[in-house]
């Protein structure tokens, strides 16, 4: 398969349309009665039976407002919602892809705190009206890239970091930051059990450098498809850096802080020669138990669908190669 390869900005107008598309299903939800497109997940699964005869509760997401057009597009096939918000690494509830969506429904976002703090002139909490609140929201349709060679092309709905960092004025002093997720074992299986949650000593935590954190393109999510986030892909408010692999996109962030020091980070604390902190998305560099040269983009559900394709250094995003212009990439995995 032929794929194009988005340059600085691509901006494409046939993205509305889209838009468009899953805006008229929303649409379709709300006249048959349904405020949440959560409900949507019922459709296919059997679970979908419970929740409508013993009223077991589903997690609510909500639609947002956002930006109409794209402000960060490409015209590659979007990965459907139904893929996305069903085929989930979020360990904190379990290991398999499956896991998130059957164990997160009950997942509480409101309240939420998230706190920016450290080396900053402002430290800045937000609540859970906050996060959908204080930034303009805009829609981006980036590639996301898994360490295990798969990826997906999702709408997200957020706003860039460095919004937020601005706000809270970094001092000189800081060069890294630091993010943390939740830590609630009453809600995450995975934290009440090496078992289920993979070995991890939570909570998973992740870094940036600074000026990685401050990139136009690194982006808070709120929300995908336009509405909030599901649980299973990091509600209330996650991190997403499409040119790293996704394990850099920590989920339900509540603690965001800079630090004049590298920050560990929970891949590279289980697995040093596996994972790196800067993890650039990177066909040349190979993880030690598998290539990382191609990838099997996860379009449409079916069979055939999965199509194996080229992986591309920065994962496309060659706009931030200058930021390691100074940098050994084989070394710095
Ligand atoms: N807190 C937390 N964040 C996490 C993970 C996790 O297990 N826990 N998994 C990461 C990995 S490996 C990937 S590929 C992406 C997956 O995001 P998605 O489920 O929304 O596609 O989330 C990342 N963020
Ligand atoms: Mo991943």
């Amino acid at each position: 398969m032929l794929i194009k390869v988005p340059k600085k900005s691509d901006i494409s107008e046939n993205m509305v349309t889209d838009q468009n598309v899953y805006q008229d299903r929303r649409n379709i939800l709300k006249s048959m009665g349904f405020f949440s497109a959560s409900a949507l997940l019922a459709s296919p699964s059997a679970k979908a039976i419970d929740w409508f005869s013993k009223k077991e509760k589903v997690f609510e997401t909500a639609p947002l407002t956002h930006n109409k057009a794209p402000s960060f597009s490409t015209d590659e096939t979007l990965t459907p919602e139904q893929k996305v918000i069903s085929h989930n690494n979020f360990y904190e509830f379990g290991t398999s892809k499956s896991d998130p969506i059957e164990n997160a429904q009950e997942f509480k976002v409101d309240p939420w705190s998230m706190t920016i703090e450290g080396l900053v002139e402002n430290p800045i909490t937000l609540g859970y009206d906050d996060l959908l609140s204080s930034f303009p929201l805009e829609e981006r349709i980036y590639r996301l890239r898994c360490v295990e060679a798969w990826s997906m092309v999702i709408p997200w709905n957020g706003f860039p970091l460095a919004s937020l960092l601005n706000k809270a004025k970094p001092l000189g002093s800081a060069k890294y930051v630091a993010f943390e997720t939740l830590y609630d074992p009453k809600q995450m299986p995975g934290q009440r059990s090496r078992f289920v949650g993979g070995g991890i000593d939570y909570p998973y935590v992740e870094g940036l450098r600074l000026d990685e954190a401050m990139h136009p393109l690194t982006l808070m999510s709120v929300g995908l498809y336009g509405k909030t986030l599901p649980a299973q892909n990091g509600a209330p408010i996650r991190l997403v850096v499409p040119w790293k692999y996704g394990f850099k996109s920590i989920k339900s962030v509540v603690k965001i802080k800079l630090t004049d020091r590298k920050p560990p980070t929970t891949w590279n604390i289980l697995a040093p020669r596996e994972y790196g902190f800067y993890a650039n998305v990177n066909p040349k560099v190979d993880h030690p138990r598998w290539s990382q040269a191609r990838e099997r983009r996860i379009t449409t559900g079916g069979l055939f669908s999965q199509n194996r394709i080229p992986t591309l250094p920065f994962n496309g995003y060659e706009e931030v190669a200058d930021l390691y212009k100074d940098l050994n990439l084989r070394r710095n995995y």
